[in-house]
């Protein structure tokens, strides 16, 4: 996501921007140092599009993009092409906020994923045949959490790449549902302090490029790996489990063609309190670019500093892509609050134990 030829790591990614922004300032990581240009609304050839502030070639291009609509029901979408790659295009898109007092009644305006689209049900403030949502404030609380009250409720999101904490006093429980886990989330190789080696890994690109149209498609996990040639060492990752409870622990590895010639018998072994409390050994060379399951449901506490180690028992290179760790427990567990931790670019929506008069 998010990558487009040489071009990588827009900021601000696609988000929303603040009531009435008609502009956004926009940088880039660039692989090479090269000139980009922009177009609004409409992807265009390189040569027809706007030119960036940015007038040498650069490695981080910047430019003010100009004539976005500040319409909150409007997405505008935003094509970047570089010098370096000009067939390849990143797509970005932003939409202004509402003003923080709008008018009502008006049309629900909510950016994201399904607990957005489900919770003005649950919440029931809504006219659901019309989806309207009245007397709605919005606001800024701390550092990018965004803040809906409802009479009977209220919805947060984290709008940063920053796992957060939210004090909310009394008067808020957590709404009840099945379908989210309690924490859930990757543990990658790279960019990872958690992540440790012993013995001569290396980390190596590994993957399907966004552009590239003829198959093999594979991935390692943000297209990055460790390899390790032999059985001389080993690599873990520190589960930086996020609260006691039964976890469930997952890895995986590309589907890539040299993946033949990997290990077939990698162990991964969960280690809490310094003892190996669970071992999966899993063949490499096979059924890639999908999630393992190394153990089911294994209660595990943050002080036992519980970490997965993988070393090698069958030759060839031993792989160390990715984590997926997610808890028994439930997300929305119906259980009153004082306070909530929201992973990256996550939200919640919460309950009024007494709801505010109308
Ligand atoms: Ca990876």
């Amino acid at each position: 996501m998010f990558t487009a030829g040489p071009l990588s790591d827009p900021q601000p990614p696609s988000t929303l921007l603040p009531a009435g922004a008609v502009t956004v300032d926009l940088t880039l990581r660039a692989a090479t140092p090269t000139l980009c240009r922009y177009s609004v609304g409409k992807d265009l050839p390189f040569d027809q599009m706007t030119p960036f502030d940015t007038a040498a070639p650069s490695v981080s291009p910047r430019t003010i993009v100009r004539g976005l609509d500040a319409d909150p029901g409007r997405v505008n979408d935003v094509y970047i092409r570089s010098a370096a790659a000009t067939s390849a295009a990143l797509h970005l898109q932003y939409r202004s906020l509402p003003a923080s007092k709008p008018g009502f009644p008006r049309t629900a305006n909510l950016w994201g994923s399904w607990r957005f689209l489900s919770f003005s049900r649950e919440l029931g403030d809504t006219d659901h045949g019309q989806d309207w949502i009245d007397d709605v404030s919005l606001k800024e609380h701390g550092e990018e959490i965004y803040r809906r009250d409802f009479h009977n409720g209220l919805v947060l999101l984290n709008g940063t790449r920053r796992r957060q904490t939210i004090d909310l006093g009394e008067g808020y429980a957590r709404i009840k549902g099945d379908q989210a886990p309690r924490c859930q989330y990757i543990l990658d190789d790279g960019g990872n302090p958690g992540f440790k080696t012993t013995g001569a890994w290396r980390e190596i690109p590994l993957g399907t490029k966004e552009w590239h149209a003829i198959p093999p498609y594979f991935h390692a996990w943000n297209n990055r790996c460790h390899t390790l040639d032999g059985d001389t060492g080993e690599a873990s990752w520190a589960l930086d489990l996020r609260g006691p409870g039964t976890h469930t622990i997952q890895a995986r590895w590309a589907a890539a063609p040299g993946a033949k010639e990997w290990s077939h018998q990698a162990v991964y072994e969960v280690m809490a309190g310094g003892m190996i409390v669970s071992s999966k050994t899993l063949d490499q060379t096979q059924n890639g670019d999908e999630w393992h399951t190394l153990v089911e449901r294994l209660k595990l506490e943050p002080g036992e500093q519980p970490v997965v180690r993988i070393r090698n028992a069958g030759g060839g290179l031993l792989i160390a892509d990715a984590l997926h760790v997610f808890s028994t427990e439930r997300y929305n567990d119906g259980k009153a609050t004082r306070q909530v931790s929201l992973e990256p670019m996550d939200g919640i929506v919460l309950r009024r134990v007494t709801p505010l008069p109308r």
